[in-house]
């Protein structure tokens, strides 16, 4: 560490030295000692060059003024076209917790609005809501702690924004900026070189080396923003401002852009925001008087202390522009024209404040962009509203304007406050509105000839929604319009229609839950330090003791082990309440955990928040502790908990209702036993009622009940044995009219059922249930639980893995290995999508239209499909490569919304001039994993052998298992042990 800073300070004193050479500066102030050796050799001037105090090279490049007035052109061409390219900012955080410019929530201090995942989510609806327009959307917030965070520091991504299933934050930004293109969408940054905070990390290098701006007399000048007169400044909102010159005279400029460029594939985007990039302090407003009364306030160059002249400064940010477009990337920035004395006409393609620096620039040359969107999204980022009208009413007039190549009819586009104007980066595509409602009638531009019917279709974030067709008549449509009223007109033949759904469909809290697929369970309550799997209600609450209880640590290694959410044994079957329940003196109030002031529920609840987690609640119904157990007075009990645990914890995501009914027990000190009809006694008609009207998203499992000759189904159902598997094919429906289910019907649905009720399959880490020290050896490794994977996720169900905590009240070490071996193993494999890397082909689909494409199976996201029109039923895709592939795992996904619709499946690959069958099965739903021996082709097909109904599938997928040596091993192999299970006499365990 010493070593280290003073090899820092040395380096920073030769290097100020150096960059006085470079620069020719004239000595002002004492640290111009060095000066003295300025006779030196000259010869060590070459060498000095590249010894800058930021250790890197400063580039060679012109500070000259560009004269775009005799070409019209930039002096080198733009990456982007900007005058037809839709520029938007996306504000994803800011880095204090104060911020009200819309939806957002707290985490870890400050406020996020938009994460990557949801960033990419609106930038889909605008794609669909702007037709499929070019976009730019620059980022802002996404580093450090969020906007206007811990500058001129570049080099941290804002961990509150990053994917759950990605390593680091850094990952998820690199996904989004390739995501993006799918949606028409360059992502990039938006990024400041003018402005610095005392919290940076490079704070005391920019300090020590001048580059902060100072007074003349040497003292630091606070910039814009936190010295407001009168206000006390908050801590790091002050910010203070950097010498473009300095900064790139002593190589920190080059060094914080090659960074960036090094870390996130700004090159690819071609393009990057630079904030406020004045020349000039923004001194009237922000420079008090009463605090520098002696400084003069005509003096608005940066750092008077450098005494450098103000085209010192401006010649560094024309370096800086070049520097980029060098490295493949165009500059945009805040302005044009104010606080800089030279507006870098062709080097600076956009503003996001344009202001025409001089009268006949081409937009071409120099433009603003006609919807910042910025606060709308803010405001509303799940319905974007305001955009529609914005988009008809500037977008595609600004684009139709600013287009110079296409022809243009002579018919007119506008007309007063109505327009109907042609979307010139789409084929035969209108975009009509009014202001305040009008009936007119419009001649349509040549590429309509031959069209005779038009379709009229609003405009929404989820694409065009067909309202009506109008008839050409006369090469014109008449078009009826109400006020504020924007519509795309298209010509026939129209988008094809999706296709209509077949049988039963989930409900949208069902949808939800397909997503999580993988999420923990813990059992914790008395027996864990009783030693036992069933307490039987007698227990004292004093043995419940845990003596190091840490949820936050029992949640990380759920997280490591790659699930999304967890459920906890808020209550099991011997009535102990890990909550201070006001029913009941049977729960932690009377246990010497936190002197019987705690409460375990919300501390999972807390942690798992603070994890992003999803939280769930098991609450036994069969209590053998209560004294009314079997009574009337028990069910009202009953209610009331999960009343309680229903609004005292936040979103619950799963309500899990064991299946136990009933036997010997406690009961009150009344011992005996007592039996109840699971079907009748507990009122779970009531009880549903109860969740729905206190949790609305939550998902049910289980708690079925008959009514009539009928089984009402949960959301959800348990999966038919206690090993985590589920069966093949497994359906993800069910039969209403089957009342006498058994594990077979658990296990695999009912193809033909009337309602959708999909499997989650529940195991242990461990064999028991509980914690035993005893079981310490016997964890399942990261081997085995990928087995299990695939029996249960793999066939489309969700998996609950059970990980107990010990009697400290923390996941054992053992477990913990092992849930990070296997998340390592999970992530290693899904990580890449190899399918992506090729090219898919369609043996039909639906009416030619893209929408319904093969292109929809590679993208990553649920909610496209590829479709075949209704009747095709047996297509086939292939996927293409322009070299050879190694795969093993193949993922297939239907598209939900639509039911199930696939029967029959096959795979082949191409091998020795032929196809090859490898795999077939039956049914397909949320996800199938087929995995095999490692395949290496340049194509895969996928045929579609039966189906009920047109398919509509999401995904073909296929990855690369890592070698196993490279997944970490929790100790040697064990057997699955077989639990006892109360729910019924025998399940069938795993057959893998
Ligand atoms: C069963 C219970 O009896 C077990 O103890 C455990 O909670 C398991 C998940 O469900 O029905
Ligand atoms: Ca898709």
């Amino acid at each position: 560490m010493k070593h280290k800073m003073k090899a820092l300070t040395k380096a920073h004193a030769f290097g100020r030295f150096a960059a006085c050479l470079c620069a020719g500066l004239r000595p002002r102030r004492g640290w111009w000692l060095p000066v003295a050796i300025l006779g030196m050799a000259g010869a060590g001037f070459r060498a000095a060059r590249a010894e800058t105090p930021s250790g890197v090279r400063v580039p060679d490049v012109s500070g000259d003024r560009y004269d775009w007035s005799r070409t019209l052109q930039p002096e080198r061409p733009y990456v982007h076209p900007y005058h037809q390219t839709l520029v938007s900012k996306l504000f994803l955080a800011w880095k204090r917790d104060n911020d009200q410019r819309g939806p957002s929530r707290v985490v870890d201090g400050s406020s996020v609005y938009l994460t990557f995942e949801e960033a990419l989510e609106v930038i889909r609806k605008l794609d669909r809501l702007t037709l499929g327009i070019p976009k730019i959307v620059y980022l802002v917030g996404w580093q450090h702690d969020g906007h206007d965070s811990k500058y001129p520091d570049w080099s941290v991504v804002n961990p509150r924004l990053k994917r759950p299933e990605d390593a680091t934050a850094v990952d998820s930004l690199r996904w989004l900026m390739n995501e993006g293109f799918k949606y028409h969408t360059t992502v990039s940054l938006h990024v400041n070189l003018f402005d610095a905070y005392q919290d940076s990390p490079l704070w005391d290098t920019y300090l020590r080396n001048d580059i902060l701006a100072k007074d003349r007399d040497g003292r630091l000048l606070l910039g814009e923003v936190g010295d407001l007169p009168g206000a006390s400044p908050v801590p790091n909102t002050q910010v203070h401002y950097i010498s473009y010159a300095r900064e790139w005279e002593t190589g920190f400029t080059r060094k914080r852009i090659d960074g960036l460029l090094a870390m996130l594939p700004i090159q690819r985007a071609g393009t990057i925001h630079v904030d406020a990039f004045h020349s000039l302090r923004p001194i009237p407003h922000a420079y008090p008087q009463e605090r520098y009364s002696d400084q003069p306030k005509s003096d608005t160059r940066i750092s008077p202390f450098l005494d450098y002249p103000l085209e010192r400064e401006v010649a560094a940010q024309r370096r800086i522009l070049r520097y980029f477009r060098d490295l493949g990337v165009d500059v945009t920035s805040e302005g044009s024209t104010f606080l800089r004395p030279d507006a870098f006409t062709g080097l600076q393609p956009m503003a996001w404040d344009y202001q025409p620096p001089a009268p006949g620039i081409p937009p071409s040359l120099y433009c603003g962009t006609p919807m910042r969107a910025e606060p709308e999204i803010l405001r509303d980022p799940v319905n974007l509203t305001g955009l529609v009208a914005q988009f008809c009413e500037r977008v595609v007039p600004w684009y139709y304007e600013n287009n110079s190549t296409a022809a243009k009819g002579s018919q007119p586009v506008r007309d007063g406050d109505d327009g109907c104007v042609p979307a010139l980066w789409r084929e035969r595509t209108l975009v009509a509105f009014s202001r305040a409602g009008s009936s007119k009638r419009w001649v349509l531009p040549p590429g309509w000839d031959g069209v005779h019917q038009a379709v009229v279709s609003a405009i929404t974030v989820d694409g065009p929604r067909r309202l009506r067709t109008v008839p050409v008549t006369d090469g014109a449509i008449t078009l009826e319009l109400a006020a504020g009223q924007g519509v795309v007109i298209t010509a026939e033949p129209p988008l094809a229609e999706p296709p209509k759904p077949h049988g039963p469909v989930p409900n949208a809290r069902q949808l939800k839950w397909h997503e999580l697929e993988f999420y923990a369970f813990i059992h914790f309550t008395v027996n864990t330090f009783t030693d036992r799997e069933w307490g039987f209600g007698d227990e004292s609450p004093s043995v419940f003791n845990p003596t190091a209880f840490d949820a936050d640590q029992i949640v990380r290694a759920c997280k490591d082990g790659g699930m999304r959410g967890l459920i906890l044994t808020a209550k099991h079957h011997d009535g102990f309440c890990l909550w201070p329940s006001k029913y009941t003196e049977h729960s932690v109030k009377h246990s010497p955990w936190k002197d019987g002031q705690g409460d375990m529920v919300k501390e999972f609840a807390a942690a798992c928040e603070k994890h992003g987690l999803k939280f769930g609640i098991y609450v036994s119904p069969w209590d053998r502790n209560h004294a009314e157990y079997g009574r009337p007075g028990y069910v009202e009990y009953y209610q009331n908990q999960i009343r309680e645990l229903l609004t005292q914890y936040g979103p619950i995501f799963e309500m899990w209702f064991d299946g136990a009914s009933g036997g010997d027990g406690y009961y009150g000190g009344q011992g005996g036993a007592r039996q109840i009809d699971y079907n009748t006694y507990y009122d779970w008609k009531g009880v549903r009622a109860l969740v729905r009207e206190l949790q609305p998203n939550c998902a049910i499992w289980c708690g079925q009940y008959r009514e009539g000759d009928q089984l009402v189904w949960a959301d959800c159902v348990w999966g038919g044995s206690e090993g985590g598997d589920v069966g093949d094919p497994c359906w993800h429906t069910r039969d209403s009219k089957k009342i006498n289910v058994g594990i077979p019907d658990y296990q695999h649905g009912d193809r033909d059922g009337d309602v959708w009720c999909p499997a989650e399959g529940d195991v242990s880490i461990r064999p028991g249930w509980f914690y035993h020290a005893s079981q310490d050896n016997q964890v399942k490794s990261p081997e085995q639980l990928m087995a299990i994977y695939f029996s249960c996720v793999g066939r489309g169900a969700n998996l609950i893995l059970n990980v107990p905590p010990d009697r400290r009240g923390q996941a054992h070490a053992n477990d913990v290995k092992s849930l990070q071996g296997f998340g390592r193993l999970l992530a290693g494999t899904f990580r890449t999508d190899l399918a992506r890397t090729g090219t898919p082909t369609a043996s039909h689909f639906r009416g030619q239209d893209p929408t319904f494409g093969p292109a929809n199976l590679i993208d990553g996201r649920r909610e496209t499909y590829w479709a075949t029109d209704d009747g095709v039923t047996t297509p086939e895709v292939v996927l293409g490569f322009t070299g050879p592939v190694t795969f093993n795992i193949v993922r297939l996904r239907e598209y939900l919304p639509l039911g199930r619709r696939i029967d029959d499946w096959a795979l082949d690959v191409w091998q020795e001039g032929r196809w090859q069958e490898f795999s077939k099965g039956s049914a397909i739903g949320a996800c199938r994993l087929v995995r095999s021996k490692p395949h290496t082709t340049t194509q895969v097909r996928l045929r579609i052998t039966k189906a009920a109904a047109c398919p509509a599938l999401s995904e073909f997928g296929l990855f690369l298992e890592p070698p196993p040596s490279s997944a970490a091993r929790a100790g040697d192999p064990v057997n699955l042990t077989e639990i006892r299970k109360p729910r019924v006499a025998s399940a069938r365990k795993g057959d893998e």
